[in-house]
């Protein structure tokens, strides 16, 4: 089959896009369009012409691997000429031509809809101009025709948060202009030749725009910015949009057109968009883990139970009762179920109260959890998730009670952060089917799953867990079982960092303010006042138990010092900052930390100082870096781009930096390794360049297996 392909029924010429899987707009698929169209408005036999995508979906955009050949600005704004007259040609078309829209019309796949005549669209489809996702803008004319469509504003709305729009709302814009019931050819067709029995035209980029309406879009252009500085921190994109359309309402469709090309070409060369791009793929590329195949049998999971009820346990409920999946929820006793089921409760009030749930739809999704304090029903469930307290003790009783109250094929999942998987899978008898699900708090919301590989878990069930994870909406990345895992194996090495460099002299303000700067939704002190200054301290007693330590390197006593005071955070009212009250989130530096902090630092000797704010990023930055290219090369993730998708949805990692992996790259690897051996040099012997960023670099190499990023 050809990658565009033609025929004419009842007088229509039909060309139908055949790229699968989504009908990628690649340069031979642009050059097909062109050419048949051409052929339609030659063909006698044909009064109109239906655009349509063969598969699943209409065209989902521009074949994102393209951009990586766009070397340069002037060759991305050379090259995009080419696009924009092919566009032209279209609207040129004699005949009426139609665009017939199911699943996707995003990106280029909308920007060559509008350029067709007329628009027709399934119910459920969607469009969309998800290009600033990418660090991109709308780069084939989309900035000018939407306003012209669909009016200013709504442009505005969707080329700056990227989001679909559903066809009926599209066909209420004037995106659309019929939602066909039925057989959408058939339904295509039909319009296309009442438009041809007409002898009716419509050229998109001829649409007027009325001075009263350009005023005000310029108006809401100025409003859009505003809004943007405070949701689109640290990104170039969504403004760029911005100013592409307000060229178009200002100076017209053609001059319009070519700002628009400059502005794309300025962003498709840009690292936000090298970082985004490679974070769209690698997102996709964690479901492949090498030795499983594609075609590795799963078990379906039709009936779930969650033992305990805490937090992540009650948020774990929830995420299976979101996906329809009946889930038993146990704990010791009722008051602790209580507790549990009233969390469960209020979050979906929360939920509730934004209008993303109603009513019925709340009870009905917690009908689906039943909560017991005994196994009676575990025999009947196809996976089990223990969430019961981070104790080693604990876990393995747990799953010994587990290997004998569940089937012999039920999965049995922990929900652990950072302890041994193989221990849990020895003590249930199972081993095979023991698995880590490591959830991020808070469960229900948090879309990263660490699949924990233990030395016995079987292929089916890590198939079956990565396809768990997608039906619960979450991205599984499948890593193994070191102690932390990935995600906190490495943060053990963030937080050494944050803690001596409070010692050394910066503030917990300082260090926190920095890092959200850097586009971290909160920063380390932050964020451990919410996940509990008690889950850490925990961790550390456990390890010096079995002679382990986190991270390599001085410890800070800071942290066990506000744990003995019982300083857990948020939930005690003070941890790191003072709160108004337990469970608030109203927050006050306090000055206790800093006496602590100079204290810990004359016990070791520290000289404090005054720390630069670049200080803060290079030594955090570095440290995880370095880590994970250790993980890397011990085998503990797949890939770097696993460790960057582990960090974009694990602790929001800002997407436009691609990840602490990609951002290294992008900083420069011979750069990581001379910070290492400048800070061995002047903090000690812990800080150890990893062996594989120094191979890399001294093979002019990069992470992502090839030459480093130009
Ligand atoms: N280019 C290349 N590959 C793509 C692709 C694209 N646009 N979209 C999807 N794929 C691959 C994807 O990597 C995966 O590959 C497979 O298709 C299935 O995807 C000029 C400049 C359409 C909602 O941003 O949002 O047009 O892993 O797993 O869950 O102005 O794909 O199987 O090897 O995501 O059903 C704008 C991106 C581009 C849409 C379907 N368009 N795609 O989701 O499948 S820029 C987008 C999606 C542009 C113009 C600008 C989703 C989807 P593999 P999938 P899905």
């Amino acid at each position: 089959m050809a990658l565009v392909n033609y025929a004419v029924t009842d007088r229509v010429a039909v060309i139908t896009i055949d790229n699968p899987p989504v009908n990628a707009l690649s340069p031979a698929v642009w050059d097909g369009i062109d050419q048949a169209v051409q052929r339609a408005v030659a063909d006698r036999e044909a009064d109109a012409i239906v655009l349509i995508g063969a598969g699943s979906t209409f065209i989902a955009g521009a074949d994102i691997k393209v951009f990586d050949t766009l070397k340069t600005k002037a060759d991305s704004f050379a090259r995009s000429a080419g696009t924009h007259a092919l566009l032209r040609r279209m609207e040129d078309a004699t005949r009426p031509l139609v665009a017939a829209i199911h699943g996707n019309a995003l990106g280029g796949g909308l920007e060559v809809a509008q350029a067709c005549h007329f628009r027709v669209a399934t119910k459920d489809a969607k469009v969309g101009q998800p290009e600033v996702l990418l660090g991109i803008i709308p780069g084939a004319g989309g900035t000018q025709r939407l306003p012209r469509l669909a009016g200013a504003k709504m442009a505005l709305e969707m080329a700056t948060d990227g989001k679909p729009v559903p066809a009926p709302k599209a066909h209420a814009a004037g995106i659309i202009d019929q939602v066909v019931d039925g057989d959408l050819l058939a339904g295509a067709i039909v319009f296309a030749k009442a438009k041809a029995a007409r002898g009716e035209i419509r050229k998109s980029r001829e649409i007027p725009i009325p001075p009263d309406a350009a005023a005000a879009a310029l108006a809401a252009a100025d409003a859009v910015r505003a809004s943007l500085r405070k949701t689109a921190r640290g990104l170039r994109a969504p403004f760029a949009a911005v100013d592409a359309i307000e060229a178009g309402l200002r100076h017209g469709f053609d001059k319009g057109s070519e700002r628009e090309r400059e502005l794309f070409a300025e962003c498709v060369v840009s690292t936000e968009s090298k970082a985004l791009r490679h974070l769209f793929f690698a997102e996709r590329e964690v479901a492949k883990v090498p030795d499983i195949p594609k075609d590795t049998p799963t078990r379906e999971i039709k009936r779930a139970a969650v033992v305990g009820a805490g937090t992540m346990g009650g948020g774990i409920a929830m995420t299976y009762a979101n996906a329809g999946i009946p889930v038993l929820l146990k704990d010791v006793d009722q008051a602790a179920l209580d507790r549990g089921l009233a969390t469960i409760r209020a979050n979906y009030g929360v939920t509730m109260s934004k209008g993303k749930m109603t009513e019925e739809q709340v009870e009905k999704t917690m009908g689906l959890i039943t909560p017991t304090t005994s196994y009676d029903g575990f025999d009947r469930v196809d996976i089990v998730v223990e969430a019961v307290f981070e104790n080693m003790e604990l876990k393995k009783a747990t799953f010994a009670e587990l290997g004998k109250v569940t089937r012999a094929d039920c999965i049995l999942a922990s929900n652990s952060s950072t302890l041994d998987i193989d221990e849990f899978a020895k003590a249930s008898g199972r081993p095979a089917q023991v698995v880590g699900h490591h959830f991020f708090s808070p469960a229900n919301v948090m879309k990263l799953l660490e699949i924990v590989r233990g030395r016995e878990t079987s292929k089916e069930v890590i198939a079956t867990s990565l396809k768990l994870a997608k039906k619960l909406g979450k991205v599984g990345v499948v890593v193994g079982n070191c102690f932390g895992f990935v995600a906190n194996r490495m943060l053990a090495y963030y937080m050494r960092e944050a803690y001596l460099l409070l010692e050394e002299g910066a503030s917990v303000e300082q260090i926190d303010r920095v890092l959200t700067e850097f586009g971290m939704p909160v920063g380390p002190f932050g964020m451990q006042d919410i996940a509990g200054i008690d889950v850490g301290a925990r961790i550390r007693q456990y390890l010096a138990s079995i002679g382990q330590s986190r991270a390599e390197g001085p410890q800070s006593a800071v942290p066990d010092r506000l744990f003995a005071m019982g300083r857990y955070g948020q939930k005690t009212g003070a941890g790191w900052y003072k709160y108004d009250a337990p469970g608030s989130r109203n927050r006050t530096p306090d000055p206790l930390i800093d006496q602590l902090a100079r204290e810990e630092a004359a016990k070791r000797g520290v000289t404090r100082r005054e720390v630069r704010d670049e200080e803060i990023i290079e030594r955090i930055t570095t440290a995880l870096a370095n880590e994970g290219a250790r993980v890397l090369e011990d085998g503990y993730a797949t890939r770097a781009g696993d460790i960057d998708v582990i960090y974009a949805y694990g602790f929001g990692f800002p997407r436009h930096t691609g990840g602490p992996m990609f951002y290294a790259e992008t900083v420069g690897l011979d750069t990581v390794l001379a910070r290492v051996k400048a800070y061995r040099a002047r903090f000690g012997d812990y800080w150890q360049p990893a062996p594989l960023i120094e191979r890399l670099v001294a093979e002019g190499r990069g992470l992502y297996g090839e030459p480093a990023l130009a």
